[in-house]
């Protein structure tokens, strides 16, 4: 009987006869079967461990886009944060509220995959998922990443500028914001059952900071696919911002003239709005923004304005501050 499902990114080689193993060990074997693109990703990780990682990457119709070039224009000073952290230790209210949901969120079907393109654009498009991302000039960029809960890490992200789909879409010129939506399907999402929730998962961003240089829609992690409990399998990042605009999953990207009102916007306006800007001195209502906790190594540092990226995005809220005040920052 197997007592303690451990996840495989954790499953270590002595563990090798509970029923993970088997399984991961039949999809190994499979993905063995359907080709060369495999060996790559053995000897990435190496072991039964790395074989595990392989055989999830090898399933996706991706998978031979990684590793991609990193981009060294985007790097930071600290170092990376352990990759079985970044992908175990997740915000994805659609399989719970819990930082434990890796496991569930593996119901998540990612193919086939649309996204829709919306709203005001010359005109409206859907988009297979694989043709977009070929489609894509993919990099790799390490940023920092700070969750409004304090946690932070430090990890490489593959993808594609978020400019590039802007441009793809050609937008209308009264399109002032792009509003997001993540897919919300009640057969692989259990987190859908609590219907307090304003499912869809929705999030909105200025033109400016879509296009923005910084704003990168992720399709890789560590150089593979993007697990699915990390958003696959396109999701986005803003490093300057709290985690939660960093919407996952995406399947609609709408453009509007009509600031959108973001998930947890809906839910508590007055903790989570629309501008979420790292400050480390513009407190969350209910705990200091002063500090942020690294994954990985527990140790505790000095929160940096934007996240440290305020060179390349202050420019966007000059002479905001006087308006909006510290809502430019929670
Ligand atoms: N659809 C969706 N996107 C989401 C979330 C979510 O619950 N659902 N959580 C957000 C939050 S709060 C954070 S901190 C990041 C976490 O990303 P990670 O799990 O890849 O670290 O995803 C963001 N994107
Ligand atoms: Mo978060």
């Amino acid at each position: 009987m197997l007592i303690r499902i451990k996840r495989d990114w954790d499953l270590p080689e002595s563990a090798a006869t509970d029923e993970t193993f088997f399984r991961q060990r039949r999809q190994l074997a499979k993905a063995l079967a359907a080709g060369p693109l495999l060996a790559a990703g053995v000897g990435l990780g190496g072991g039964l461990l790395g074989g595990g990682r392989a055989a999830r990457a090898a399933g996706d119709p991706t998978a031979d886009l990684y590793p991609v070039g990193r981009n060294e224009a985007f790097t930071v000073d600290r170092p990376l944060t352990d990759e079985g952290d970044a992908v175990s230790y997740n915000n994805f209210y659609e399989f719970g509220s819990q930082k434990t949901i890796a496991e569930k969120a593996q119901a998540l079907e990612i193919r086939p995959w649309t996204v829709k393109i919306d709203g005001l654009v010359e005109e409206e498009m859907e988009l297979d998922v694989d043709q977009l991302i070929r489609s894509m000039p993919l990099e790799e960029r390490v940023y920092r990443f700070r969750c409004v809960e304090a946690w932070a890490m430090t990890v490489p992200w593959s993808g594609f500028p978020f400019a590039k789909l802007v441009e793809k879409a050609r937008p209308l010129s009264g399109a002032k914001y792009i509003r997001m939506q993540t897919l919300a399907d009640e057969e692989t999402m259990p987190g859908l059952r609590a219907h307090w929730y304003p499912w869809p998962y929705t999030e909105g961003v200025t033109m400016g900071e879509a296009t923005n240089e910084l704003a990168l829609l992720v399709t890789g992690l560590y150089g593979r696919p993007v697990p699915k409990q990390n958003g696959a399998p396109l999701r986005l990042i803003l490093p300057w911002k709290y985690g939660f605009k960093s919407i996952k999953s995406i399947v609609r990207f709408t453009f509007t003239d009509e600031r959108p009102v973001s998930f947890w916007e809906e839910l508590q306006a007055s903790e989570y709005g629309f501008w979420a800007n790292v400050n480390p001195r513009v407190d969350h209502p209910r705990w200091s923004q002063a500090q942020e906790r690294l994954l990985s190594t527990g140790e505790k540092v000095p929160t940096q304005l934007y996240n440290g990226y305020a060179e390349q995005v202050a420019h966007l809220y000059k002479g905001m501050e006087a308006e909006v005040g510290d809502r430019l920052f929670r």
